[in-house]
């Protein structure tokens, strides 16, 4: 089965309805090559410094820089996308609220073999989360473009219906192959990879990803962002980050306190205030 391609001016509802049917869709050339150009000049030192993979999941020459939040203005503004926010809010609308779950550009290098076909959601120490209860909603965007040569991501469409702790093989999957600039949603159920890298040249990708916010998040956005940098963002990055009560009372402040008072004082909102309008957003009341 082909990994389905949306155009860049596709609503939210049908990339969520392509999640829903394939556990996958690629939005092709949702922003210009430019935006990736800014991204990659404002990461360039933060790559150079990264190392690579201590093992063979991670990869051994793939590197992986994080903590985007903090160094890069232009990943800030694709973590909140409309149509990603628009997208992931409907996929993961059975929940009252969502939170980032991390923020990391993955190099994979030349020579680099393919990584183990696996759902990212077995993150969760392989918890088995209910057939079609979606804890993930990913976005991977295209540094460069993505080829099969390259290592473009291995995808299983339809795999979210799959078993859990399949061993699946590189002949079950496709390369979710896309123009720079064009983002491949997934979800956290579904089977992929990434891909050997046979050509001579980096693949970079940028993995923004959701999940939902009563889970702990793989990259800790309290530590990974210095606070006196989290006091200059705005409060919808801040509560995208965790600095808001997830689903009832999670994360709140000694006397029951909003995250968010720690960075931003005046944001406060009293008692768990933030979740019902959290709530209402979702359900899309305003
Ligand atoms: O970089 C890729 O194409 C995917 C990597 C991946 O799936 C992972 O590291 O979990
Ligand atoms: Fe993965």
């Amino acid at each position: 089965m082909p990994v389905p391609h949306l155009a860049p001016d596709a609503a939210a509802e049908r990339v969520a309805a392509a999640l829903a049917r394939d556990g996958c869709c690629v939005v092709d050339r949702l922003v210009a090559p430019e935006v990736m150009d800014r991204l990659q000049g404002e990461l360039a030192p933060h790559l150079a410094r990264t190392r690579p993979g201590a093992d063979a999941f991670s990869g051994e020459r793939t590197r992986r820089t994080g903590g985007l939040v903090a160094r890069s203005a232009t990943a800030r503004e694709l973590l909140l996308h409309p149509l990603v926010l628009g997208a992931v809010r409907a996929a993961l609308a059975h929940s009252r609220n969502f939170q980032l779950h991390l923020t990391q550009v993955i190099a994979i290098g030349p020579g680099e073999s393919a990584q183990a076909i696996h759902r990212d959601q077995w993150a969760f120490d392989f918890f088995p989360f209910p057939a079609g209860y979606e804890v993930q909603c990913n976005t991977l965007w295209a540094m460069t473009d993505f080829t099969e040569a390259n290592g473009a991501t291995r995808v299983v469409p339809g795999s979210h219906r799959f078993e859990d702790r399949l061993e699946l093989r590189a002949s079950d999957t496709e390369p979710a192959e896309m123009e720079r600039g064009s983002v491949l949603f997934y979800t956290g159920s579904l089977y992929h990879g990434g891909g050997a890298n046979r050509s001579d040249a980096t693949r970079y990708g940028l993995n923004l990803t959701y999940a939902l916010a009563w889970l702990r998040q793989e990259e800790n956005q309290y530590l990974s962002v210095p606070a006196d940098v989290a006091r200059e963002l705005p409060e919808p990055l801040l509560r995208l980050m965790g600095y808001a009560q997830g689903a009832y009372a999670l994360g709140y402040v000694d006397d029951l306190r909003d995250p968010i008072e720690v960075v931003r004082p005046e944001l406060s909102r009293t008692g768990f205030g933030d979740l019902g309008d959290a709530r209402q957003r979702l359900r899309g009341e305003r």
